[in-house]
């Protein structure tokens, strides 16, 4: 009996350090590393069933040749030769013609560095594939925050502990962010005060002292009316704003257009929320807002994260290491992605880019001048877009075509594996090695293979050698293995041997020295002005007005006559996205898909707890159970995911019912942002 130090591969923001036990070859157990600070020996449920999904038993195990209709979900297994064979040949024939008619499709079902876009990079930059713009979860708010700030950097986590105010903003941290709820919740005995700002009375704002419910995508009429009271009563720290931000005359006039009044009223709030929010932000320090990617999934997405990631500059919170702001910290990690992924293997070559947002319209173009070459083939590994992308009716219509090579490189058979004509068996994290770094943290994570790959399971690089080996693509970069992918990460500036040591490491900065307490106590933002820019003129550049604005939902409720309730799809706490919900103990949780409802909006429709209902809108209809509580606000109802469609009740899911429109920043999908009706099923 032994155990292995490895890393959670999942996308969240806690990338929490794993000790597998290890007994005749057979991991017996996954639990949560003692010794490392933010994992603090504590796993959330799903990755605490880690084995139960490692040795599921209908774990992929073979190659797998479709052997019926596309989608039918009918397979028989094949060799590794025969598969990869085939595939080669077909992705040859197709560059031949045009390499761009090839699509990678992938995100992150595994974050790690090495089986995320390493090798695969190396091997579509090679044969000159179209790009996949990755824009499914987050791009809005990273880029929005960009603008402002510089980077993707902000507070480190782990002062949070130190706060006296903590707004917890558009994220349930309770089933998303655990590690950080202990942080909290610690602080909170301290005696620092919580407040949520959610749409949803989620597990998190049922346990924080203030709960502000406002409507979805609403967030940046809240955030100016903010500043609104904060010039008003002058709680602004004057020399911090003349110091270290750009454009406070602009914002200025911006925001004194935002009364308390003219917010409340689109925000669906009362005067007295705004005002008394208002006042805990300027009057207590250190005060800190963990914001998340939550709410940044509507049309004024991009806005609404540049308007709150002002309010940290307006009163100097971002003086104490316990103040500012935490979205993400994924730009201070230093990957050598060039390394990695070999972009100058396109050897001058710029391919057009696909959004993977929208791939239900994109497989559905048909070849022209503007779009480029019909999509005649696609990758797909560590992502289900059949499940998780939107507008699912056309994201079906466009993996059903027949002309579509597809081969899908998975663990299980997924929804979107059904429509695959290969699927070829990958390995799990405890199979293989990788290098990982975290958008909620700021250490390095090394995970190390723990126990052989299952069945004929590859790992995702190995498919890509041997696809390159058969493809003739002769670079010896093909030939690097994973444990030299893993050190090739991170130049000298990393602690390496800690890492491999121990499994994680503190982040260094890229001169090699330890992270500041407090990243922007002194300004130093890394934006063109090396301020906190209100107002970006890169943003102006490209036709916007440069200042945070409040932009309304593509699909407003309180205007739509046809369908009047604003669903959002926030995740359900058992299942992480699409993953696990194959699981049997997760899903006995969970139990069915659900719509939250208010009891109002459920009497008016004749609806009663538990009664099977039809969520409809012009996109689609999706069956699930009513579950009347007060988890849901008065006209917004809730469509918890991401459920397999096969599944759900009617083969169907809640992006059944999303639209395929775009964020104002960062070409980010819509998922909360979106009108339905609900009927009871007869
Ligand atoms: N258990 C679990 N953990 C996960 C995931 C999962 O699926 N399950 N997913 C992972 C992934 S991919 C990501 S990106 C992160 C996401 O993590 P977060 O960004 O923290 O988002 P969520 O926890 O999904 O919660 C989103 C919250 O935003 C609320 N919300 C919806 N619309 C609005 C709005 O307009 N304004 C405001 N203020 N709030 C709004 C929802 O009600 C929900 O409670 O979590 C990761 N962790
Ligand atoms: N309605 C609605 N839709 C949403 C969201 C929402 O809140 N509401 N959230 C959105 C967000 S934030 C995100 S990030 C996306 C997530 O969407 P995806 O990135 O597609 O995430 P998952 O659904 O978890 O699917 C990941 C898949 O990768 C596979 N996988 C994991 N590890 C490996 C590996 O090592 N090799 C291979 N080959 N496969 C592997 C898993 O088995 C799993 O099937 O969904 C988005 N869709
Ligand atoms: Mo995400």
């Amino acid at each position: 009996m032994h155990t292995v130090i490895g890393a959670c591969p999942h996308d969240c923001p806690d990338t929490c350090s794993l000790v597998t036990t290890v007994e005749n070859g057979i991991a017996i157990r996954v639990q949560g590393n003692p010794n490392h600070p933010m994992t603090d020996g504590v796993l959330c449920t799903k990755v605490s069933r880690y084995t139960e999904r490692t040795y599921h038993p209908d774990r992929i195990l073979h190659p797998m040749k479709r052997a019926g209709p596309k989608g039918s979900g009918q397979f028989a297994p094949v060799s590794w030769e025969e598969a990869l064979g085939d595939i080669a040949n077909r992705l040859t024939a197709i560059a031949k013609h045009d390499p761009q008619a090839i699509l990678p499709y992938s995100y992150a079902g595994t974050m790690g560095q090495v089986q995320g876009e390493a090798m695969a990079m190396r091997f579509f930059h090679k044969l000159g594939a179209s790009m996949l713009d990755r824009t499914i979860c987050a791009s809005a708010g990273s880029e929005a925050l960009t603008y402002t700030f510089g980077a993707k950097m902000g507070m480190r986590v782990e002062f949070f502990v130190e706060s006296k105010l903590i707004i917890i903003w558009g994220s349930n941290s309770i089933g998303s962010n655990l590690h950080f709820w202990r942080i909290a919740q610690e602080a909170k005995r301290n005696g620092a005060k919580l407040i949520c700002i959610d749409p949803r009375k989620s597990e998190t704002a049922e346990k924080c002292h203030v709960h502000i419910a406002l409507r979805p995508g609403t967030d940046a009429a809240l955030a100016l009316a903010l500043m609104h009271v904060l010039i008003q009563n002058d709680w602004l720290d004057h020399d911090y704003i003349a110091q270290h931000t750009l454009g406070w005359d602009a914002l200025r006039a911006r925001a004194l257009l935002w009364t308390p009044e003219r917010a409340a009223q689109v925000c669906g709030i009362t005067v007295e929320q705004i005002e008394s929010l208002a006042h805990d932000w300027a009057t207590t320090k250190p005060a800190a807002i963990r914001l998340n990617y939550g709410m940044q999934r509507v049309k004024g997405g991009g806005n609404a994260v540049l308007a709150i990631a002002c309010l940290p500059a307006l009163t100097g919170a971002w003086r104490h290491r316990a103040g500012g702001l935490l979205l993400a910290n994924s730009g201070n990690f230093p990957v050598q992605r060039e390394v990695l992924q070999r972009p100058d293997l396109l050897a001058g070559v710029q391919p057009r880019t696909i959004n993977m947002s929208t791939i239900g319209n994109a497989l559905l173009q048909p070849t022209s001048n503007t779009f480029g070459p019909k999509i005649q083939a696609l990758m797909v590994y560590n992502s289900n877009p059949v499940a998780v992308a939107p507008h699912s009716g056309e994201v079906i219509k466009g993996f059903a075509r027949d002309d579509l090579f597809t081969v899908v490189l998975e663990h299980f058979q997924t929804d979107t594996a059904d429509y695959a004509d290969y699927i070829l068996p990958a390995t799990t994290q405890l199979e293989h090695w990788d290098i990982h770094t975290s958008y909620g943290h700021t250490d390095i994570l090394l995970n190390r293979p723990a126990i052989a790959p299952l069945g004929e399971c590859k790992t995702n690089t190995d498919i890509f050698r041997e696809l390159a080996k058969r493809m003739g693509f002769a670079d010896a970069c093909f030939l690097e293995d994973d444990e030299t992918l893993c050190r090739m990460a991170f130049d000298n500036t990393q602690d390496m041997d800690e890492l491999f040591a121990q499994g994680f490491t503190n982040l260094k900065t890229a001169k090699g020295q330890s992270l500041p307490d407090a990243p922007f106590a002194t300004g130093a933002f890394p934006s063109p002005s090396g301020k906190c820019e209100f107002y970006s003129q890169r943003l102006a550049d490209m036709g916007q007005d440069g200042l945070p604005d409040y932009v309304a939902n593509y699909e407003v409720a309180q205007a739509n006559a046809e369908f009047p309730l604003a669903m959002i799809s926030p995740p359900a706490r058992n299942f992480l996205n699409s993953s696990f919900v194959n699981l049997q103990s997760l899903r006995d949780i969970e139990a069915e898909p659900v719509l939250e409802m208010h009891p109002e909006d459920a009497q008016a429709r004749g609806i009663q707890d538990g009664d099977g209902i039809r969520v409809f809108n012009q996109r689609g209809t999706y069956h699930c159970k009513a579950r009347l509580n007060n988890r849901a606000r008065p006209g917004v109802v809730n469509g918890l995911g991401i459920w397999w469609r096969k599944l759900g009740l009617n083969g169907t899911n809640v992006n059944e019912l999303t639209s395929q429109n775009l964020t104002d920043i960062g070409r980010a999908p819509v998922f909360y942002d979106c009108c339905v009706e609900v009927a009871v099923l007869k």
